[in-house]
């Protein structure tokens, strides 16, 4: 195994090499280096592509942008040609895309291309996230995976990526390629940070003392209103919470379980964190439909299970 600390790494290792040499599955790492390949023309389109709406709107009836489309049709294309997929799906698209060329793929993979994309006009960080089964079936529970990452283009781009044996960070360097940055990350400790989406005074009972516990406990608040950044800092500061609970007026909250929760679930648990939507663990969800959004806490274990409790008592 090739092992890096942060910022000593002697010898810079790229991904491809990274992956190969801990033994990761052929057609697994071809999928993962096509992700970071579609990732530098998604990165070239956020920092000078058309920031404007695309005059279409996705299955959740949200508007999209022509670079929601764009990073889309980016993924697919990669994916699509890598020779390796049985069955994919688009947050931006209604229902599986059919593989159209010749494949004998034995993975499916799910992907949100460009998640937060309304952040770009105030040049705030987005990212793409992908979550990866074996087999042609995309409707199953997260604990099945068998790879999930996220693409984060922010000041840097990085990726993190998990394929069952720890969460690793590579980062985007000069010719666009990924490089080692840190392995094993691992989250330790009490939550320092909390990142809570959704509408506070649509928070029930047992949100609100969860997050005024919190409060009380000194933990500090820092939300950037991108799932990706938001869950990406608590991975890298080795500790937090990010929450978008179920709301008064929407029971299972805004994100979607298969494109965006059960690959971020998969990542913390792999950290050592826990992934709950109040009641039940993320990645045990038996999921009905593939738009199918559930409200969630994810992060350090303990802030995880207190949220759970006062949802408990919120209850009883
Ligand atoms: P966005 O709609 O801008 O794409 O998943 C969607 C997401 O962003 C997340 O990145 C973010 O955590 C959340 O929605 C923010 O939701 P609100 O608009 O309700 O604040």
């Amino acid at each position: 195994m090739v092992s890096a600390e942060r910022g000593q790494t002697k010898f810079q290792i790229n991904l491809r090499r990274y992956l190969r040499e801990s033994d990761v599955d052929r057609d697994l790492t071809r999928i993962i280096c096509e992700i970071a390949n579609a990732s530098k023309y998604i990165i070239n389109a956020i920092r000078t592509g058309d920031l404007g709406v695309a005059g279409t709107s996705n299955l959740y009836g949200e508007q999209q942008l022509a670079l929601d489309v764009l990073s889309d049709r980016i993924i697919q294309k990669r994916l699509m040609h890598s020779g390796v997929i049985a069955n994919m799906a688009s947050e931006e698209i209604d229902g599986i895309i059919p593989v159209t060329v010749p494949t004998n793929g034995r993975y499916s993979v799910a992907f949100d291309p460009l998640d937060g994309s309304s952040l770009v006009d105030v040049n705030l960080a987005v990212g793409t996230i992908v979550s990866i089964y074996e087999g042609d079936n995309l409707l199953q529970s997260g604990r099945n995976q068998v790879a999930a990452l996220y693409v984060l283009y922010g000041p840097r781009t990085t990726m993190v990526v998990s394929t069952g044996n720890g969460v690793h960070e590579f980062a985007m360097n000069l010719i666009m390629e990924f490089d080692l940055v840190q392995e094993n990350i691992k989250l330790e400790g009490p939550a320092k940070i909390y990142a809570p989406g959704g509408l506070r005074s649509k928070y029930t009972e047992g949100t609100e003392k969860f997050v005024r516990s919190l409060e009380e406990s000194g933990t500090k608040l820092r939300y950037s209103g991108g799932f990706v950044p938001d869950i990406n800092q608590v991975l890298i500061k080795r500790g937090g919470v990010f929450m978008y609970p179920h709301l008064t007026d929407s029971p299972e909250g805004k994100l979607r379980l298969l494109y965006e929760l059960n690959p971020m679930a998969f990542l913390i648990e792999q950290a050592g964190g826990a992934a709950s939507n109040g009641k039940q663990r993320i990645l045990d969800i038996d999921p009905e439909n593939l738009a199918q959004r559930a409200p969630v806490f994810i992060g350090t274990k303990e802030a995880v299970a207190l949220a759970e409790q006062f949802i408990r008592e919120e209850e009883s």
